[in-house]
């Protein structure tokens, strides 16, 4: 079957968008090959004429894709009256870290090079060896050089992301490079939002479907999308049609808080249930009820949105974008690394409203929901894979702790590494998660949510 290329882009359907002149040099490297860079920065970036070079850190299966398609691929917008089609041209190469590592750090170093993006997940700020130790590397040439200034743009959902990606791999450096970068790098902060289930067979066939040609590195997202960034760019701006702020910290805490907590509540309340999706989860009778107190109730009052922000309508936009059914977006994707995922979404928030001394009986459920999942069996008594860096502590914390309710709840709150100290103390939440522990251990998911 024929793969999409620079030869038939002007034979594909009319009513799919496709590139004009590509760029042909790349102002941007970008970090991680996952579907959520393809709908989003490099979506941002094709509106624009600068290009990116895409490493790929472990698998190659994404860049050799893209390789083999003249570094095009499609993005399906899936809203609720259909899809629409988009061929992205703003990837112009593509780098393999883990066997190309020399050429990875040369293009770090590149004077060419003027941004750094990175959509690495959570878990990857804390090994020195990986990403890190590479831009370390990159930045040692770059000051050796005396090259241009760089900008190292983080895109993961980390609070103070660049704050994380600066205290990641300021440590690696040698104090020579370490004195050249805090002249010439900067770490602005950036809020990113866009919903990229996983792609899947089914996104390929749709692609081959809508294309007419085959589509390996095929990607489809909802109709949302937003980017807000920190306006420190040591060198030249690429010009995204994004939001440039000088405070994004309240803007990282409402989509944090608000649509990835509620996201991963329902991911586990969803998966100990046995239902794939989140769209499926929030149909569960009293799912949405309680998406919606939360959020009011809890997620509120945790926090002051930026200006002109309101928490509560912000919260309605993220439901009705929760509901769209045409995103399978998968419960046990956004259940995974909950160790990583979890002091950013909802303990952080839950920190804030113990020092506010508000109840805390609600906000407890997603923390005795996770518990279970954490156990590794659904409510029916199928197995639910922990696939976490943390596994090993956890499981054996909760192995330890017996089948005592409250003493399980002390066990994964006593996991310093993932709960603030506060919260592991706080004897409200203690109690009140036990008792949804309880509550979910006797009755279940779908008849706890019921009879809320
Ligand atoms: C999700 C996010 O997988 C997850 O943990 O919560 O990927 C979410 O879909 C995005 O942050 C939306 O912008």
């Amino acid at each position: 079957m024929e793969r999409l290329a620079n030869d038939n882009l002007k034979r594909l359907p009319g009513d799919v968008q496709v590139p004009g002149d590509r760029p042909q040099t790349s102002g941007v490297l970008h970090i991680g090959a996952g579907a959520f860079h393809r709908a989003h920065q490099a979506v941002y970036t094709d509106d624009t004429d600068w290009g990116i070079t895409v490493a790929a850190p472990n698998s190659r299966d994404v860049i050799d894709a893209l390789a083999a398609q003249d570094g095009l691929y499609s993005v399906a917008t899936l809203g609720p009256a259909g899809a629409s089609m988009r061929v992205i041209g703003s990837i112009v190469d593509t780098v393999h870290i883990a066997s190309e590592h020399q050429r990875a750090v040369d293009l770090v170093a590149a004077e060419t090079t003027h941004v750094v993006t990175l959509t690495v997940t959570e878990k990857a700020y804390r090994d020195p060896a990986g990403v890190p130790g590479l831009l370390a590397e990159g930045l040692a040439k770059r000051a050796a050089q005396n090259g241009p200034p760089l900008t190292i743009l983080c895109c993961d959902n980390l609070p103070d992301n660049g704050k994380t990606t600066r205290a990641a791999i300021e440590p690696l450096l040698d104090p020579t490079t370490r004195a050249w970068a805090d002249e010439h790098v900067t770490f602005p902060s950036s809020m990113v939002d866009r919903i990229v289930p996983a792609s899947t067979q089914a996104t390929y066939e749709r692609a081959l479907g809508e294309l007419g040609v085959t589509d390996l590195a095929a990607v489809e997202a909802e109709p949302f999308t937003q980017w807000v960034i920190e306006d420190d760019f040591a060198g030249p701006r690429p010009p995204w049609a994004a939001t440039y702020t000088h405070d994004v910290a309240g803007w990282e805490r409402l989509k944090l808080r608000t649509l990835n907590g509620v996201h991963s509540t329902l991911a586990y309340l969803g998966a100990l249930a046995g239902i794939e999706t989140i769209s499926d989860t929030l149909a569960l009778p009293g799912a949405e009820a309680f998406a919606r107190w939360l959020i009011a109730e809890q997620i509120a009052p945790s926090f002051t949105p930026p200006d002109g922000q309101d928490t509560v309508e912000y919260g309605e936009g993220v439901l009705g974008r929760f509901r769209n059914p045409g995103i399978r977006h998968r419960c046990l994707q956004i259940a995974m690394d909950g160790s990583q995922k979890l002091p950013q979404r909802l303990f952080a928030t839950i920190a804030d409203l113990a020092e506010a001394r508000v109840d805390l009986d609600l906000i407890a459920l997603p923390v005795a929901a996770w518990t279970r999942f954490c156990a590794g069996t659904s409510d029916h008594g199928t197995d639910l894979p922990l696939d976490d860096p943390m596994k090993g502590a956890i499981r054996q914390s909760l192995t330890a702790a017996g089948p005592n309710a409250a003493a399980r709840i002390d066990a994964i709150l006593g996991l310093h590494q993932i709960v603030p100290e506060s919260v592991a103390d706080n004897h409200q939440l203690r109690r009140a998660a036990a008792k949804w522990l309880r509550e979910l251990d006797r009755h279940g998911v779908a008849t706890t949510l019921e009879h809320l």
